[in-house]
């Protein structure tokens, strides 16, 4: 298809947008991937006991937080950049933080609050407050509840998730966690996905559900926070997925040109547990691990979902909150200079010649403007002439995704005093964000060459950053 054509009324050119390219993300899918940042809650009984996988036979008196403040919770999230909270409504034991009709295990029956309280309720409040999203975990495997291991079960978790979704107003993403153990009658569960996906979008039609391959993001295979170095937002989903024996990689690195848009999530712990445990006060993780996290979830077309569990007294422990401020401050001090401001760019081929596709689109601050080449142009250079000689060691490069993923090698090179051109990175997915880490480099001018694109390129961000740290031995 002939990207330009020639308005006769007019006389001037016209260009066309490109046309998109094969599996697309929905609009909710998009927001959601804008988000980059998330805080994950693991709050319940397992708190107070100290265990990660409640039995499900503990005390509701158990669940005693002495302090609770929510605020607190989403106060911490909003200054860490962080744009949704995701709580643990009910983990693997059972127990829900709202009083569920369903259930005679929650809140409802703990002594806290006399019975009166309900976490989701304060959450969704707090998160209104503070300008955040709010999204919830409901395990489907539940170690308390009699039905498990029978069908009846379905429609009990069913009714569970009507309650909770229906309750607290918007939900931006539902969390189905993957594990399935046996209930009281040795039988394992066989969940009704379908139906449990169709009550979500009934409930909730804009939230994004995960669960290990979607169907709104996946699971990224790990929980140390780590996307493939090559990783599509496409994945092939069919029968044969959840016994391959590849699965794990394919979750870390999706599949280019499968079937469904489902990107990757990646959920890890600022602490060696998901619940706070007091003898871990000191082993949250350090800022430089924090920031190699960041790199590889966000930095590789993923989404960060962070855990940061509230303590017994229901509050962020200092730990927590302390290392989260430096974290943010180091990734404002990082990345609020893009040293490719004031650059010259340009591209080999631009679509139509148009100045709407210019590559200039991909230094200016506004989403929907991209450079793009001609349809049948999928192996393209462009050259950013730096205004004076900089020092960056991190480069960023943006896809325009409601187009649709697809470049799929790229090389990037700087230029040498001598004028000639050294390769300092291979690569091969970007997507909706793609942070290259290099070893610190002083240049004036950057080549990045798309060798490989499965229609042509359409990207609307490049940057330079510079982490001081970064490397350092
Ligand atoms: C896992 C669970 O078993 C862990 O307890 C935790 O909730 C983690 C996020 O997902 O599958």
């Amino acid at each position: 298809m002939a990207a330009s054509m020639i308005c006769a009324s007019c006389a001037s050119v016209q260009v066309s947008e490109p046309a998109p390219y094969g599996v697309l993300p929905t609009e909710q899918q998009v927001e959601w991937q804008k988000m980059e940042f998330n805080m994950f809650v693991h709050f319940g009984p397992n708190t107070f006991s100290g265990d990660e996988w409640g039995s499900g036979q503990e005390k509701a008196e158990l669940f005693n937080p002495t302090a609770m403040d929510c605020r607190q919770w989403a106060s911490i999230a909003k200054a860490a950049g962080m744009k949704g909270i995701i709580i643990t409504g009910k983990h693997h034991d059972g127990f829900c933080l709202w009083p569920n009709p369903y259930s005679r295990h929650t809140v409802a029956q703990s002594s806290w609050k006399d019975g009166k309280g309900d976490v989701l309720k304060e959450l969704s409040d707090a998160c209104r407050e503070y300008g955040i999203e709010f999204g919830i975990y409901i395990s489907p495997w539940d170690r308390h509840d009699p039905h498990y291991g029978t069908d009846e079960y379905n429609d009990v978790y069913v009714k569970t998730l009507e309650h909770a979704l229906g309750n607290y107003g918007p939900v931006f993403e539902q969390w189905f966690d993957g594990a399935c153990g046996e209930g009281p009658n040795g039988k394992k569960q066989v969940y009704d996905w379908p139906l449990f996906n169709s009550t979500v979008y009934r409930m909730q039609p804009d939230a994004v559900i995960f669960s290990d391959y979607g169907p709104g993001c996946r699971w990224v295979g790990n929980e140390r926070g780590s996307a493939g170095r090559t990783c599509w937002s496409t994945m092939e989903i069919n029968d044969e997925l959840a016994g391959h024996p590849e699965r794990i990689r394919i979750l870390n690195e999706g599949t280019k040109g499968g079937n469904t848009w489902v990107p990757a999530e990646s959920d890890v712990s600022i602490r060696p547990g998901w619940f706070w445990k007091e003898h871990e006060n000191d082993d949250v993780k350090s800022l430089r691990h924090l920031l190699n996290i960041y790199y590889e979830s966000v930095g590789r077309n993923s989404l960060l979902l962070l855990n940061v569990p509230p303590d017994t007294r229901g509050l962020i422990h200092e730990a927590d909150s302390t290392r989260l401020m430096e974290f943010c401050a180091a990734l404002d001090e990082i990345f609020s200079v893009n040293l490719a401001a004031g650059a010259q760019i340009e591209a080999e081929n631009v679509r139509g010649g148009s100045s709407r596709f210019s590559a200039d689109n991909m230094l200016n601050d506004e989403y929907d403007s991209y450079w793009a080449s001609d349809d049948d142009v999928t192996t393209v250079s462009f050259t950013v002439t730096l205004p004076e000689q900089k020092t960056f060691n991190l480069v960023q490069l943006q896809e325009y995704i409601p187009l649709g993923q697809r470049v799929s090698a790229f090389t990037i090179e700087v230029l040498n005093e001598d004028g000639t051109w050294k390769q300092v990175a291979e690569e091969n997915t970007i997507g909706y964000k793609r942070i290259v880490i290099l070893p610190q480099i002083a240049t004036t001018a950057v080549r990045v060459n798309i060798n490989s694109s499965e229609a042509c390129p359409v990207l609307n961000g490049f940057a330079l950053y510079m982490d001081p740290g970064l490397n350092e031995k």
